[in-house]
């Protein structure tokens, strides 16, 4: 075909003995070779440096290398096919610069992109295979590479695969409770819950909120029923960070990502959706840190039986509602009463006002709540809040009945308290007094 061709290239007319045609055929061969040579293949110098590996993170055999070479710029793909033509894929379509000095390498665990056995598509219900090892048995290992202009270059050899460990870190049971929370320390639907049950023990189980703007936050993990990593039934305690005093994050709906990894480098993960609503941390204060009492200040002097009254301001100054409960204000109390004998109890996380005397027999024995039903608004239960922002007038008495004569004068104050949370010092103690009770 060569001859012919080149006797129909140099045309008719020219006498051309064979020699001549040798020649030419000897100087265009010359030049193929040396165009293949300038040019070196895409992929080259591909290997595998083990053709039996045991995944099962013992350190022994666990891991080969895999080598390759990059002429230019290429996507590199490395996968493997099992005797039924299923195909797993270490590598797929990642692109890659030409190798500059030394050729790629790469380690291999015996972990290919996430699959699931016939068997179990059932029982993988609740959670993904993102990273899974190799069955044991024998596989194709084939290594390509295609540049921009579309040639593949497959390289292929076999690989053996023994002693894997195959068992996976399973998420069972992955929940959230509540679907919407309110972190923002009023004691109600502040913590959601996070369960699951894990199937196997892992290097990594983490847990992560990731809004619209993809900012991830962490979910802390807390002690409750399984050490962390540990196979078995796992509680995340998710309070959005407003018990240590940080801002949630911002409301709105949230994917929730539970990731767990095993030694030999499987991944698995499960997700699903929280709400959170009305989040923030409360902060409220008593107006200028001033209480106007009955009499005149510092010295107040009451006879027995008469009222001390006061009356101070509640500034809101959060992004918050903040909750509050019971009596209202104006509310008067005996001194031998407390909020318990009007059936005021506390609240985990309402705020009141309360008052304290040295001769006190219980801790801020007569509490109000933090404005009156002008200021106050309630939500579907009742629970009553002082708007974010709003400031709330509030007073109250105490009729006072009786007197420790070795105590006489006391001291008495004002605190904000965040009931079951805190008092905090900006709060406590506020705006004392010296009350003298005068007896007849
Ligand atoms: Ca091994
Ligand atoms: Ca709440």
């Amino acid at each position: 075909m060569w001859y012919t061709s080149l006797r129909a290239l140099i045309g008719g007319g020219i006498v051309l003995r064979t020699w001549h045609i040798l020649v030419i055929m000897a100087i265009l061969g010359l030049a193929l070779t040396l165009t293949a040579c300038g040019e070196k293949q895409l992929l080259n110098q591909v290997s595998f440096s083990a053709d039996t590996i045991t995944p099962n993170a013992d350190k022994d055999t666990d891991v080969l290398v895999i080598t390759y070479n990059l002429s230019r710029s290429a996507e590199v793909s490395i996968y493997f096919e099992d005797n039924d033509g299923n195909r797993y894929y270490f590598r797929d379509h990642i692109h890659h610069g030409p190798s500059v000095e030394e050729p790629y390498q790469v380690y291999f665990a015996g972990v290919v992109d996430g699959y699931v056995l016939p068997h179990e598509n059932k029982e993988f219900a609740g959670f993904t295979v993102e990273k899974r090892v190799l069955q044991n048995g024998d596989y194709t290992w084939i290594v390509e590479a295609t540049d921009p202009e579309g040639i593949t270059i497959p390289y292929t050899g076999t690989l053996t695969i023994a002693d894997a460990d195959t068992a996976l870190p399973e998420l069972r049971g992955f929940s959230i409770y509540p679907p919407v929370f309110t972190p923002n320390r009023d004691g109600i639907s502040d913590r959601a819950t996070i369960n699951v049950d894990l199937k196997k023990d892992v290097e990594e189980l983490i847990v992560y909120l990731e809004g619209n703007d993809g900012i991830r936050h962490h979910v802390e993990w807390q002690e409750k029923l399984t050490p962390l990593n540990e196979a078995g039934w796992h509680e995340f305690d998710y309070d959005a960070g407003v018990d240590h005093g940080a801002d949630p994050p911002p409301d709105g709906v949230y994917t929730v990502t539970m990731r767990a990894r095993d030694a030999v480098g499987q991944w698995t993960v499960a997700t699903s959706t929280l709400t959170i609503k009305n989040g923030g941390v409360p902060r409220a204060y008593i107006l200028n840190g001033a209480v106007e009492w009955s009499g005149e200040g510092p010295e107040v002097k009451i006879p027995l039986n008469s009222t001390l009254y006061f009356t101070l301001t509640i500034e809101n100054d959060s992004v918050v509602p903040i909750r509050t409960s019971g009596p209202p204000p104006g509310a008067i109390y005996d001194s031998d009463q407390n909020y318990a004998t009007l059936g005021e109890y506390q609240q985990s996380g309402a705020f009141r006002v309360g008052i304290h005397c040295e001769t006190s027999p219980t801790d801020h024995p007569w509490r109000w709540a933090i404005g009156g039903p002008d200021d106050l608004v309630a939500d579907d239960e009742g629970h009553l809040y002082l708007p974010a922002g709003e400031r709330a007038t509030v007073s109250g008495g105490i009729r006072l009945v009786d007197y420790v004569e070795a105590r006489n004068p006391q001291y008495c104050y004002a605190s904000l308290i965040h009931e079951d949370v805190q008092i905090s010092m900006v709060n406590f103690r506020v705006g004392p007094i010296r009350l003298f009770i005068e007896v007849p």
